[in-house]
């Protein structure tokens, strides 16, 4: 049965001219060359299920509001599955994207028991299996659900009861067996409730302990298998807690440090995450970036005017290209990718609504590539800050930085030689011009 049966398959590319009342990329050309590799291998699309096809439209406030009939609780669960499979294959190739990501609760319905929801997973991924060799489609991370449940109400490997901790495990290690098993290239870990509500009934230390065991665990399991994608943790700093232990990637840094995980793990960073917990996209990025930790991105945007978060799709060129170019910098994704952990707005009811979300984010993603492109192309930055670190390139900096002067000898230098240094310009304004004119004047 086709779902979104009025939207040509896949959405073409038609550049700036095309017929708005259409439904065409503008930018977004998966073979165009930039940098000498195809926009599709650089940006690594993907979907979200979760969102895209598992969430009604609810809110805090009220119900559903969207059209999706598998979602319907009077249905056989597995049949419901199947059709919401069905839907999700079609919108992924009428889209014209490679890539999708699931948690295990998404793609099948969870049984009386962890034996039956295990064998409910089993038969959906097995038909997912079939469908993406049909299709071309590739798991860009798989997840288990470690949230949702009112028995992971007070966190899953930071919960006070070992009990709740061994079914944290027994979802996680059926997941990165499926993930395994779907050639998928990462495996995510977002600690929704991993941190805590209150101070007051909470030992941090045994919390993280406990964290630090679990993730251990993931390593070991994943050089068990042979699974050879990579591990992802996602930070955020609360929601739905008051407070999470994966803050952000600094944090998240320090404890793979503290409990001699790293290398191990990288970071998923999102958009919105990055924002909420106070930090730009391209602060987060290029926190990663330079310790390596960089792995993925979930391109999802808040709203600046709330503080929670709204999982909007990408619109922001001014937002996105800087993120870009710290990626770009790095040296682009690896096994990452840019997924789409977008939430439409309840009043978003139509069903080519989920087309024009994910057709507007793709083209400001491609839009964003082609002037952090031109940025780097330029060495607009990286002159700039080559210009500003030159002094600990070579001689007296390039010493102290070695490790072979010490205080004293560098102090009795500045006396000697009567330092006096003076203020050198940062130069932001003139390179924040610069970058608007790389935004301005980048052809399409
Ligand atoms: C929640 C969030 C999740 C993770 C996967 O804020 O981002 O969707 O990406 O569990
Ligand atoms: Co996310």
């Amino acid at each position: 049965m086709e779902f979104f049966a009025d939207v040509p398959e896949p959405i073409p590319f038609a550049g700036a001219t095309a017929d708005p009342d259409r439904l065409s990329f503008q930018v977004y050309d998966p073979d165009r060359l930039v940098g000498g590799r195809r926009m599709e291998d650089l940006l690594r699309i993907g979907v979200c299920y979760w969102h895209s096809f598992n969430w009604p439209g609810s809110d805090i406030f009220g119900a559903g509001t969207f059209d999706r009939p598998w979602l319907d609780p009077s249905l056989d669960p597995m049949g419901a599955a199947r059709h919401k499979q069905d839907a999700a294959f079609e919108f992924f190739t009428k889209l014209g994207v490679r890539h999708f990501s699931f948690h295990d609760v998404d793609m099948a319905p969870e049984g009386a028991s962890l034996r039956e929801s295990r064998s409910n997973l089993d038969e959906m991924v097995d038909r997912a299996g079939e469908k993406m060799a049909d299709t071309g489609m590739k798991l860009l991370w798989g997840t288990a659900n470690l949230f949702s449940h009112p028995r992971y109400a007070a966190g899953a490997a930071t919960n006070p009861d070992p009990e709740v901790f061994a079914h944290a495990a027994a979802q996680v290690r059926h997941m990165m067996d499926a993930t395994h098993r779907l050639g998928g290239e990462n495996y995510v870990l977002w600690g929704g409730r991993e941190g805590y509500e209150t101070l007051l009934n909470t030992r941090m230390r045994q919390e993280s302990d406990q964290l630090a065991r679990f993730l251990s665990m993931v390593a070991e399991y994943k050089r068990q298998i042979g699974f050879t994608g990579t591990l992802l943790l996602e930070p955020k700093p609360q929601e739905p807690t008051k407070h999470q232990y994966d803050y952000d990637s600094a944090t998240v840094h320090g404890f793979l440090e503290r409990y001699g995980l790293q290398g191990e793990f990288r970071v998923n960073i999102e958009v919105n995450h990055a924002t909420l917990s106070g930090h730009s996209f391209q602060h987060e990025v290029a926190y990663a970036v330079d310790n390596d930790l960089f792995g993925s991105v979930d391109a999802n945007r808040g709203d600046p005017q709330n503080g929670w978060d709204t999982d909007q799709f990408p619109n922001s060129v001014d937002e996105m290209s800087l993120g870009v170019y710290e990626i770009l910098r790095g040296g682009g994704f690896d096994t990452g990718g840019f997924l789409f952990d977008t939430k439409l707005r309840r009043q978003s009811v139509d069903r080519c609504d989920l087309f024009h979300g994910h057709v507007g984010g793709i083209d400001t993603l491609a839009r964003s590539l082609l002037v952090a492109d031109a940025l780097l192309q330029a060495e607009t930055l990286e002159a700039e800050r080559d210009r500003r670190y030159a002094g600990w390139a070579e001689g007296m900096g390039a010493e102290v930085l070695a490790g072979s002067w010490d205080l004293g000898r560098l102090a009795d230098h500045a006396v000697d030689v009567d330092l006096n240094p003076s203020a050198v310009s940062g130069r932001q304004e003139h390179l924040e011009n610069e970058v608007n004119r790389a935004i301005w004047s980048t052809p399409h």
